[in-house]
C-alpha cells in the first residue's frame, strides 16, 4: 500500500480521490472544496504567478530568510544525509538549501514529494541539471496517508515543509499530519517548518485578493477542473472570488460566492448542486501563526522546537524542530 505511492504515479490525477473529496465537500454545509484540488497543471502555473505578485509577500520573504540562513540551518540540522521536501512543487526555494547541504555532504539525496506529478517532473529535471551530483528521488504521494516512502530516505533526514503549506490544514489536522510524520522519523532527524505569521489584515487581505486578479483566477480554476474532470457545468462568470480575514480563527479564507441562485449538474457524481444567491463554497483556509501556536502544534505532534529564523519585519518564520 505505502510503497504504491512511489511506484504508481497518478498519471495526471487520481479520479477516485477527486470524486470522493468533491462529493463530500459539495454535499457538506457550508459547502467546501479541498485546496489540493487547485493544483492541476493550470492551477500550479497560476500559483507560480501568485508567488511573483507584489502583494503576495510570503514567497519572497521566505526565500530571503532561506538565502540568508541556509548554511546555518543545515548546520543546526546536523548536516543530514537526505532532504525530504513535502509539497515540493517546483522546488525553486529549495535550491539554496540543497546548495548549502551539498557543500557539507556531496553524497546527499533529495526526495521532493508532491501530489502534482507535473510540478514534480519539472522540479526533478531542473535540479538534475543544476546539481548533477545530487541524487534526486521524486515521490508522488499524498500525506499524511502516504508517508511510507520515508523508510527509503537515508538517515539522518531533514524534512522540509516550506511555503507555509501547513497553513492550509485545520490546527487539528496539522497536528495530525506532523504527528504522522514524527511517527516515521528517527532520533537525529529534524523538521524545518515554514509558517506565515499573524499580521495586520491590511497586508494579509491584498495578498489573497490581488489587483491583477491572479488569485481570483486561481480560486475559480478549481471549478474549471471540476468541469473538465467530472463533466460539471459550473459557469465561472456566476462566481465571485472572496478573500477575508477571520481574526477569531487566525486565518485568511478564500471562498467562491455564487452571484445567482443556480443548479449545477455534476454528472460524474450523479448529483446536481444547488446554490443560493450569495452562497459560498469555502475553497481554502490559510492560517497565520504566532510562535505560541507553532510551538504548541509541534509539541502536540511530538517534536521539540529548537529555534527559528525570521525576516526583519517578523512576517514569516522558519522553525527547526527535532524528532
Ligand atoms: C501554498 C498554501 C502557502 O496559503 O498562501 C496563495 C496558497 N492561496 N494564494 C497560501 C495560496 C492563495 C498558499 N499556500
Amino acid at each position: 500500500m505505502e510503497s504504491a505511492a512511489q511506484e504508481v504515479p497518478y498519471g495526471g490525477e487520481r479520479i477516485a480521490t477527486v470524486m470522493a473529496d468533491v462529493r463530500a465537500g459539495l454535499l457538506a454545509r457550508p459547502k467546501r472544496l479541498p485546496p489540493w484540488l487547485f493544483y492541476d497543471a493550470r492551477g500550479s502555473a497560476l500559483f507560480e504567478e501568485i508567488t511573483r505578485l507584489p502583494e503576495y509577500y510570503p514567497t519572497r520573504t521566505e526565500r530571503a530568510i532561506l538565502t540568508d540562513h541556509a548554511a546555518e540551518m543545515i548546520d543546526a540540522a546536523g548536516s543530514p544525509a537526505s532532504l525530504v521536501e513535502l509539497g515540493a512543487g517546483s522546488a525553486t526555494k529549495t535550491r539554496v538549501i540543497i546548495a548549502a547541504l551539498l557543500e557539507r555532504r556531496p553524497d546527499a539525496t533529495f526526495l521532493p514529494v508532491d501530489v502534482s506529478p507535473t510540478a514534480l517532473a519539472g522540479a526533478a529535471r531542473d535540479l538534475r541539471v543544476r546539481f548533477p551530483s545530487l541524487e534526486v528521488t521524486p515521490v508522488v504521494a499524498k500525506y499524511p496517508e502516504e508517508l511510507g516512502f520515508l523508510r527509503a530516505a537515508p538517515s539522518p533526514r531533514l524534512v522540509l515543509f516550506l511555503g507555509s503549506n501547513i497553513g492550509n490544514y485545520e490546527p487539528s489536522e496539522g497536528s495530525h499530519l506532523l504527528g504522522a510524520l514524527h511517527g516515521r522519523l528517527r532520533a537525529g532527524d529534524a523538521l524545518l517548518l515554514a509558517t506565515d505569521l499573524r499580521k495586520d489584515p491590511s497586508v494579509l487581505v491584498p495578498a489573497y485578493d490581488d489587483a491583477a486578479g491572479v488569485t481570483a483566477a486561481f480560486n475559480k480554476n478549481v471549478l474549471t477542473r471540476l468541469n473538465r474532470q467530472l463533466g460539471a457545468r459550473f459557469d465561472l462568470a456566476t462566481f465571485k472570488h472572496v478573500a477575508r480575514w477571520n481574526a477569531r480563527r487566525s486565518r485568511i479564507e478564500m471562498h467562491l460566492e455564487s452571484l445567482t441562485p443556480q443548479v449545477v449538474p455534476v454528472p460524474a457524481l450523479g448529483v446536481t448542486v444547488s446554490l443560493r444567491a450569495g452562497e459560498r463554497i469555502h475553497t481554502e483556509s490559510s492560517y497565520k501563526y504566532t510562535f505560541r501556536m507553532v510551538k504548541r502544534m509541534l509539541g502536540v505532534a511530538g517534536f521539540t522546537w529548537q529555534r527559528a529564523w525570521t525576516d526583519p519585519r517578523g512576517w514569516f518564520a522558519l522553525h527547526l524542530a527535532s524528532a
